[in-house]
């Protein structure tokens, strides 16, 4: 079998790029270890800035979206009961969407369909082959019987545990990589929203996140040690955690319901340099990870889906390839401004355990500081709507 690119990975990046390449003739072949359902089951990502919301449009995937997705034109950080808006639309005129990357998913698998993309899921021992030669090509095990597909290109779209990162020889990848003390313990509940807006909390007893899915889905999340395990915490011992966490005048308000899904997820800053290797592109989460506070990692793959797409459709209809040659380059200057972003944000809102009482200062002078400095919230602001692509 042969394709132009051959796409590993079925979840955001893996599918927004088969659909902008398609959309423009490139034909592609997406393999996928998991099934569909897998897929879809995953809950992640809530927050989209303006760039995925303008690709996701441009991908012809956007409606449900407008329909159902909620405009925020600023977010909350709470210290010390009280409470700091960062108002995104007066500090620098943008906004963000809040619309769940599982309807993301879904949004693109039906898009996919309309189109009759090319999808195989459930398959086994991907085998990367050929990189760093003219003719790449992948190899897969599926119902016990192996198959190869010859292509152009390959984008390794297969996240942080997928087989694509691994196959640049190690001689070949720089890696950065910082592992945070502490997870997430998250909770999605059938419940109204505790605030319109998300409001991230810094307290004593640690970080919490309040943030939502639409006017009856809410999403929370508390810093639990690393130590901790989904079965160690109640729905009751969730939710009491958690008040203790927000102001208690909005504490008060939270409406609390049986979780319909809690997981924990651990925080980690991850970068693998160059983001190309001969015939092979990587893109999201196979190249980079980003702890969730900045609300960074579907972003980034949204903005390597951009640089990437562009690349390979010009390759394809005018012979040009400068944008595959500065793929890489392109797309790890906008990570590394969203690497310092998150890892800032995260240094500013959590409790670490070899912090000190200077520490704990230094975090309170941060939130001053945004509270009362114009330019210290442009800043946040640009960063958390998302820097231009
Ligand atoms: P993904 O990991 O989504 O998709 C990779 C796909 O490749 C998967 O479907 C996998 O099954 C498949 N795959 C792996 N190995 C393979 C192989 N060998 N062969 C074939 N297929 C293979 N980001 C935020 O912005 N906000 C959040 O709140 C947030 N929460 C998160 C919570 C968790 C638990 C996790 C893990 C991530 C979270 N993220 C969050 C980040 C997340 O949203 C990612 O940035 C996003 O899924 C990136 O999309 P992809 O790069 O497509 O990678
Ligand atoms: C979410 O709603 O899951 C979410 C929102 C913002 C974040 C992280 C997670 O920074």
């Amino acid at each position: 079998m042969r394709t132009q690119v051959a796409i590993i990975g079925a979840g955001p990046a893996g599918l927004l790029l088969s659909q902008l390449l398609n959309r423009a003739g490139v034909a592609t072949m997406v393999l996928e270890r998991q099934s569909r359902a897998h897929v879809l089951s995953r809950i992640r990502a809530g927050v989209l800035e303006q760039g995925t919301v303008d690709l996701l449009n441009r991908a012809g995937v956007g409606a449900r979206m407008a329909r159902e997705g909620q405009h925020h034109s600023g977010c909350y950080l709470t210290h010390d009961q009280q409470m700091i808006r960062i108002d995104f639309a007066q500090a620098c005129g943008a906004e963000v969407m809040v619309y769940g990357q599982t309807e993301v998913t879904r949004d693109l698998y039906r898009a996919q369909d309309a189109i009759g993309a090319q999808h195989v899921h459930g398959v086994k021992n991907v085998v990367l082959h050929d990189l760093a030669g003219k003719t790449p090509y992948v190899t897969y095990d599926l119902d016990g019987v192996t198959h190869r597909i010859d292509c152009d290109f390959i984008a390794g779209c297969d996240g942080f545990h997928g087989v694509s990162r691994k196959s640049i020889p190690e001689s070949v990848r720089r890696e950065y990589e910082k592992v945070y003390p502490f997870g997430w313990l998250g909770v999605l509940s059938e419940t109204p929203p505790l605030h319109e807006e998300l409001i991230y909390a810094n307290h004593p007893r640690g970080f919490a996140l309040a943030s939502m899915r639409n006017p009856m889905l809410s999403r929370y999340y508390i810093q639990v040690p690393l130590s901790d395990r989904v079965e160690d915490w109640s729905d009751a011992a969730f939710w009491d955690e958690l008040k203790l966490r927000l102001p208690s005048d909005l504490a008060r308000d939270l409406v609390t319901g049986p979780s319909i899904e809690k997981s924990i997820a651990p925080l980690r800053s991850f970068v693998s340099e160059p983001m190309r290797f001969g015939g092979l592109f990587l893109c999201g989460d196979a190249a980079h990870i980003v702890p969730p506070t900045g609300a960074k990692g579907l972003n980034l793959a949204a903005s390597d889906v951009h640089y990437l797409s562009e690349g390979l459709i010009a390759h394809y209809t005018t012979r040009d390839s400068s944008g595959l040659e500065t793929y890489s380059e392109k797309a790890l200057a906008r990570i590394w401004q969203a690497m310092r972003f998150s890892w800032s944000v995260t240094t500013m809102m959590h409790r670490f355990p070899e912090h000190g009482a200077y520490d704990q200062q230094m975090q309170r002078v941060e939130l001053m500081q945004l509270s009362a400095n114009p330019a210290a919230q442009r800043l946040f602001a640009e960063n958390y709507t998302g820097l231009p692509y």
